[in-house]
């Protein structure tokens, strides 16, 4: 059930409760794989329960709708906050893409290599159509770290540093429970806190895109069955 309060449209962001369930939040909890350091890279491809459920038609259904057209996984990030590994992570937008190999075209740029995957910085126009769904495997809150965000902000396109500094006090704390899903726009200024509980703050990170990219550019894909 998506939360009423907050838009994908206006807001950027949504809380979808209880999008995974049950027996299917049982196995996901009992399998989550350790996590060396802050993240696990190609989840998907890393947890077989994690692409059980990405292959199932109800999470396919949820990001079909936001997309429009059926979507690419093309990012799966597991990221572990717990009291042991912790950080604060200031205000920004997710402005970096994962390709399949590097090709030099107007806007994209610069590049890294990511744990084998080649990335590169995308233009606005890109980011914009994307999707990342934040699914909750433990309960988040501010003591352990949820993310906070500020609302409307992914209709500015890329926002200058300088100007993030004030943006901190319209910050605000996106509460969830464990398997629900944030759905947000990459540019969506966000950030977190650290964890101060002693809690873990376990999510799966996966960004979703709905076009092939420009001048043969081809996005990194997971390797997932329905979408
Ligand atoms: O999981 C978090 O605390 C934040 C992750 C994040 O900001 C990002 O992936 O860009």
């Amino acid at each position: 059930m998506a939360h009423p309060a907050w838009s994908l449209a206006q807001h950027g962001f949504e809380v979808i409760a209880g999008l995974v369930v049950g027996e299917q939040l049982d196995e996901l909890l009992a399998t989550c794989p350790p996590i060396d350091g802050g993240g696990l890279r190609n989840a998907v491809e890393r947890w077989p329960q994690a692409k059980r459920l990405v292959d199932a038609p109800s999470l396919a259904g949820v990001i079909t709708r936001r997309l429009g057209v059926a979507p690419i996984l093309t990012r799966a990030i597991l990221f572990n906050k717990s009291p042991g590994r912790n950080w604060a992570l200031g205000l920004h937008q997710d402005t970096t893409i994962a390709v399949e190999e590097r090709r030099d075209v107007p806007e994209f740029g610069p590049w890294s290599i990511k744990d084998g995957v080649v990335h590169v910085q995308a233009p606005a126009s890109v980011l914009a159509s994307m999707v990342t769904v934040r699914l909750h495997i433990d309960d988040a809150d501010e003591s352990n770290g949820c993310l906070r965000v500020v609302p409307g902000t992914h209709r500015r396109g890329l926002i200058p540093e300088r100007e993030l500094a004030g943006m901190d006090a319209r910050a605000i704390s996106v509460e969830a429970a464990a398997g629900d899903a944030v759905v947000m726009r990459p540019l969506l200024l966000h950030g977190s806190g650290r964890n101060t509980s002693n809690r873990e703050r376990r999510v799966l990170h996966m960004e979703f895109a709905n076009a092939e990219l420009p001048g043969g550019l081809r996005w990194h894909r997971e390797p997932t069955a329905c979408i």
